[in-house]
């Protein structure tokens, strides 16, 4: 019996688009909890990026990546026999805050190869008016590594990394080309919903045009079967992990395996 209804569609929609709407993946009990943490954290009053490897902290990030069923569902809609966790990431966006998130796809900022997804969980209603995310349906699958760069505060670009990296293509101007691409949304995420996105999937959020709504999303960033270790000095230093040698399987060390199958 899988945790997730209608596996069979989820998988198809995850491997055709990149990414696939989960209803209800967080139980109620977690939900109030995660909310009291994310505001915690976010009264530090960091940078919008800055949130990032809370898990690595005991407390309640830590207790709902480690002792909830999120392993055993990223396992299912990617079809893996593991899960194991490489790190998690709070997005608040506030009302008012009108910026875009950039386009850009994640991977190559980690120090990883293979399948990985993000469980983008709402803890907020999430609409077009307070930050909708946005996807280019089946980028995941177009075999474009795009270059990392760096962002300003905002998210705005500020230089491209690596950039006698052969192995990487600068990005293409999505936003000025919008009717280029088959670009689309989720209408309404409710509290609890979650995006699963694959790493390669090209991505942005629409800025928070309100004055009254939260949105407060936590992401998750999960390995599964077939992911390696790519450590690149330049760019992801922050998540090395000096136990796990180039090639090995994304799991172990710093990126403890959260759900096996039995
Ligand atoms: O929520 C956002 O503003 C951006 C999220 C994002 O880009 C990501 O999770 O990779």
């Amino acid at each position: 019996m899988t945790l997730t209804p209608d596996i069979k569609s989820v998988r198809e929609a995850y491997a055709r688009d990149g990414v696939v709407l989960l209803r209800q993946v967080l139980q109620e009990e977690w939900l109030e909890k995660l909310r009291h943490a994310v505001d915690a954290e976010v009264q530090k009053g960091e940078r919008y990026f800055a949130y990032k490897n809370m898990r690595e902290t005991p407390g309640i990030f830590q207790d709902y990546c480690l002792t909830s069923d999120i392993g055993r569902r990223v396992a299912e809609v990617a079809n893996s026999s593991w899960t194991s966790l490489i790190y998690d990431q709070i997005f608040a966006k506030e009302p008012g805050t009108k910026t875009q998130t950039g386009w850009h796809t994640d991977q190559p900022y980690w120090p990883v190869q293979g399948p990985i997804m993000t469980m983008w969980i709402a803890l907020d209603p999430v609409d077009p008016d307070n930050g909708a995310l946005e996807f280019v349906r089946g980028s995941h699958a177009w075999g474009a590594r795009y270059r990392p760069f760096r962002t300003d505060q905002l998210g705005a670009f500020l230089h491209y990394l690596e950039k006698d990296n052969p192995d990487y293509i600068d990005m293409p101007d999505f936003e000025a080309n919008r009717s280029q691409y088959d670009i689309f949304h989720f209408e309404r995420m409710e509290p609890g919903d979650a995006l699963a996105f694959d790493g390669m999937t090209v991505h942005s959020a629409m800025g928070n045009r309100t004055s009254t709504h939260r949105r407060r999303g936590y992401a998750i960033r999960f390995a599964v079967e077939g992911a390696t270790y790519d450590p690149r000095d330049e760019v992801t230093e922050w998540l090395h992990d000096d136990t796990l040698t180039r090639g090995d399987a994304f799991r172990g060390g710093r990126f403890p395996v959260i759900y096996e199958a039995a």
